[in-house]
């Protein structure tokens, strides 16, 4: 009989801010390998309903929790609400993040902290409520969405970058405290790609767009159903030997200097 490492199948995976975006794009390949979707979002029940009826609609069986990442107390409320209506969560994936693009110089602390609280602290106060049950049931699967930003910093996105390297640390200490028990924590970096998000400064004759085609060696943006493989290689039995790793899916940015503008 063949195994096939990369079925989900009876698994169920919580994905946060996965009401659009990168999130949505992951949590689709997540469920279409199988598993069922919990997906948080934060700001408007309505969008999240138009999320939830959106993977219904793709064939995937989809339940929706409207809660503040940033808020340790409606985490852990929601997480036994979700363990307890929809099963044990065997996939986490920390996606919900947020940028503020203002120059350090100008940065206001509220603003910095922010940031991090989204970025940084969530992951930790998520991963710290899932990871309980993980550890009860020696099995689990965690994911943290890091970003070009945990390798390299880029002008106006201080805060963002400082969180996102400390999200890869977190993603190796994560992997050093909890590997024993069965849980492997990875992260996946994603390059640029085409979201609303990243919008304002993919827009035509913005120089960041010509800047960002031409600085990656595959010579795109992203489509965000390009994460989808290694969204379910390390959701899945694949990697169960994969630990504090993070796979940057990134057409090549990491991979080079980048080029001048005129050069083929
Ligand atoms: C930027 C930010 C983000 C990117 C991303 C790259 O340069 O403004 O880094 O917009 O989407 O996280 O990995």
């Amino acid at each position: 009989m063949s195994i096939n490492l990369f079925d989900l199948t009876g698994k169920i995976a919580l994905i946060t801010g996965a009401t659009h975006g990168l999130g949505m794009a992951m949590a689709k390949g997540i469920g279409n390998a199988g598993a069922k979707i919990v997906v948080n979002g934060n700001s408007s029940q309505t969008k999240l309903d138009e999320a939830v009826a959106n993977y219904k609609e793709s064939g995937i069986e989809a339940y929706g929790y409207l809660f503040d990442v940033t808020d340790e107390v409606a985490v852990k409320e929601h997480i036994e609400k979700i363990e307890k209506e929809v099963g044990p969560i065997d996939i986490l994936v920390n996606n919900a993040g947020i940028i503020k693009r203002t120059p350090l110089v100008d940065m206001e602390v509220v603003d910095f902290k922010a940031v991090v609280d989204v970025d940084l602290v969530a992951p930790f106060i998520v991963s710290k409520h899932v990871v309980k049950g993980m550890i009860e049931r020696k099995t689990g699967k965690i994911i943290n969405i890091c970003s070009m930003m945990s390798e390299l910093g880029r002008n106006s996105v201080g805060a963002y970058a400082a969180a996102k390297g400390g999200l890869k640390m977190l993603t190796q200490n994560m992997a050093t405290e909890w590997a024993k028990h069965n849980i492997q924590t990875n992260g996946i970096g994603p390059g640029y790609f085409a979201t609303s998000q990243t919008e304002p400064i993919r827009v035509d004759g913005h120089p960041f767009n010509d800047f960002i085609v031409n600085r990656t060696p595959s010579g795109k943006w992203g489509d965000p159903d390009d994460l989808q493989g290694a969204a379910i290689f390390l959701s899945s039995r694949a990697s169960d030997f994969v630990n504090g790793q993070v796979v940057y899916v990134d057409g090549g940015i990491l991979a080079t200097i980048g080029k001048p503008a005129n050069e083929d």
